[in-house]
C-alpha cells in the first residue's frame, strides 16, 4: 500500500504543478473527444463553489491516495463557505428559522452512510461517514442523528443563523411565501463524485436543503440512489436542484444503471433529465435539476434542466469551471 501511494503521490504532485485552471464557456463543454475525457483519476462537483472543493480533494487525493477521505475533506470546504446559503450550518433556515441539513457519503464498494433532518452539527458529511463506518445502517434522521453525532464527540453548534440567513429570513417572513428561484438561493448543493488512478470510486453530497422548506422536509442529497449513487462496476452519479423532482426519478440511481446498459455518462445525464422533465411537467419551468456522471473508463457527463448548472472538473491535465448544457435552451 505504502509504494502505490508513494507512486500516487508522485506522478500526482508531477503533473499536478502543470494543471492549468480556467472556465469553459457554454457550449465549449463536452466538444472534446471521448479519449480526452477519460482520465483518471478525476473529480467532479456541483456549481461553481465545486472549484476550491474540488482543489482540497485533489490535495487529499494526492497526498493521501484516499479517495474516500478526498470527497470527505472536499465537500468540508463548502460546509464551512459562508458565502454559500445552501450547504452548511450557514445556508438559509427551514420556515421556523432553524437551519437543517442533510448528507450523504458513497464507496463503490455499496458501502454508504447518510443523515437527514440534522441539527447543530457543522460538518454532516463527516457524520454520514460515521453512519457508514461506525453503524450497522445506512440512514440516520433528526434528533437520532444529532444524538449519534454527541456521542461520537461531533461538537454542537449554536443554533443562531449567519447574518446573510437571519438577513433573507425577515425578508421571507414578510410574505411567506414559498417559490424556488432557478438557480439562485435554492440550488448551492455540492455533490462530488470522484474517481482514482486504480478505478475505484466514491462521492458526497451535503446541503442545508430548499430554503424555507417545511421543519422536518428531506430532499434528495441524503438519499442514495437520489442525490448520490456510486458503484464500481459502473459509474458515478450526482444531483442538484429541487430534491422532490429527482427523488421522483431516483435520478442518481438511474444514471448509474443507464450506464450499466451502455449508455454513456452524458447519454445517461440527458435521460435522466428527459424522465425528470416527464414527470414534473406540470412545474418545470420553475424547476432546476441537474446531474454529474462519471464512469469506470473516467469519462464524464453533466446536463441540467435549465441553463445555469455548472460544474467543477479536475484531472491530471486541467481544473476547470464547466458550464453544462441543459433540456431547455
Ligand atoms: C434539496 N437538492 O434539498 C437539494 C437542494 C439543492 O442545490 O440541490 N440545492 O432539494
Amino acid at each position: 500500500m505504502s509504494n502505490r501511494r508513494s507512486f500516487l503521490k508522485t506522478s500526482l504532485l508531477g503533473t499536478s504543478l502543470m494543471l492549468p485552471s480556467g472556465i469553459l464557456k457554454a457550449g465549449e463543454a463536452f466538444t472534446f473527444s471521448k479519449k480526452s475525457q477519460s482520465q483518471k483519476p478525476l473529480i467532479l462537483s456541483t456549481w461553481e463553489h465545486g472549484m476550491p472543493a474540488n482543489d482540497r480533494a485533489w490535495e487529499v487525493l494526492v497526498q493521501s491516495g484516499n479517495l474516500v477521505d478526498a470527497v470527505e475533506e472536499g465537500v468540508k470546504v463548502t460546509e464551512l463557505d459562508m458565502d454559500n446559503l445552501s450547504v452548511g450550518l450557514q445556508g438559509l433556515p427551514d420556515r421556523e428559522g432553524i437551519p437543517t441539513l442533510d448528507a450523504s457519503i458513497m464507496k463503490g464498494d455499496g458501502s454508504c452512510g447518510t443523515v437527514a433532518f440534522v441539527r447543530q452539527v457543522r460538518h454532516p458529511i463527516s457524520l454520514a461517514r460515521r453512519v457508514m463506518e461506525e453503524t450497522p445502517h445506512v440512514m440516520l434522521a433528526g434528533e437520532g442523528a444529532r444524538q449519534f453525532a454527541i456521542a461520537q464527540g461531533f461538537p454542537m453548534e449554536e443554533e443562531t443563523l449567519s447574518p446573510k440567513a437571519e438577513e433573507m429570513y425577515k425578508e421571507w417572513k414578510v410574505e411567506s411565501k414559498y417559490k424556488p428561484i432557478i438557480n439562485i438561493e435554492n440550488h448551492d448543493t455540492i455533490g462530488m463524485i470522484g474517481i482514482d488512478a486504480n478505478g475505484k470510486m466514491a462521492g458526497s453530497c451535503t446541503t442545508s436543503g430548499l430554503a424555507f422548506k417545511m421543519h422536518g422536509r428531506v430532499g434528495d442529497s441524503p438519499i442514495i440512489g437520489a442525490g448520490l449513487y456510486v458503484d464500481d462496476e459502473v459509474g458515478a452519479a450526482t444531483a442538484t436542484g429541487l430534491g422532490e423532482s429527482i427523488i421522483r426519478i431516483c435520478g442518481s440511481f438511474l444514471i448509474v444503471e443507464l450506464m450499466r446498459q451502455g449508455r454513456t455518462p452524458q447519454e445517461a445525464c440527458e435521460e435522466a433529465v428527459r424522465r425528470l422533465v416527464a414527470k414534473n411537467s406540470k412545474d418545470i419551468k420553475d424547476i432546476q435539476a441537474g446531474f454529474l456522471a462519471i464512469n469506470k473508463d473516467g469519462e464524464s457527463g453533466a446536463f441540467a434542466v435549465h441553463p445555469g448548472f455548472n460544474f467543477a472538473r479536475h484531472n491530471q491535465q486541467e481544473k476547470v469551471l464547466v458550464d453544462s448544457k441543459s433540456w431547455f435552451k
